[in-house]
């Protein structure tokens, strides 16, 4: 088969560019530990006061020195709020929502996960900076998503 100069140009040309695109993303999923979340689990978001861990979220130091905390998400605010956490050690996060879709994020810091009515997103995370935080809402959920920030002190 016979395939014109210009022609093999462009196509090693576009082969070039969707190699580099694809090493892009591999490569910074690896540099910024980005990946899906692997935890699954679900609950009833009518029910969430049948959960002793939702019925009062709040940051728990478990037995074995790690600090756990189990956030509610609803319209319009982040609860508990503020999250006291300490600096250089791991914290999980357990996110789920009481009414509609809603995002936590921490700004500045890989924490960023959806809160889904009916679901939990759990991730770990470890703050090196102490400092003030804000957790911020990312998924537009009503008319009061724009104030619907919280506060995160590491300490
Ligand atoms: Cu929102």
């Amino acid at each position: 088969m016979n395939v014109e100069l210009y022609e093999r140009i462009w196509m090693w040309a576009a082969a070039a560019l969707i190699a580099m695109f694809l090493s892009g993303i591999l490569l910074t999923a690896g540099l910024h530990a980005v990946r899906p979340p692997s935890h699954m689990e679900t609950l009833d978001p009518t029910a969430l006061a049948t959960y002793p861990e939702f019925a009062n979220p709040a940051v728990r130091t478990q037995p074995d020195g790690g600090v756990v905390v189990s956030v509610v998400a609803q319209m319009f605010s982040f609860s508990p709020d503020p999250i006291v956490v300490p600096a250089n050690r791991p914290v999980t996060f357990r996110v789920t929502s009481a009414d509609v879709v809603h995002g936590l994020e921490v700004p500045g810091t890989n924490a960023n996960v959806m809160a889904i009515p009916g679901y939990v997103s759990q991730f770990t995370v470890t703050f090196a900076r102490p400092g003030e935080y804000i957790v911020a809402c990312h998924e537009y959920c009503g008319i009061g998503h724009h104030n619907m920030v919280g506060k995160l002190i590491v300490k």
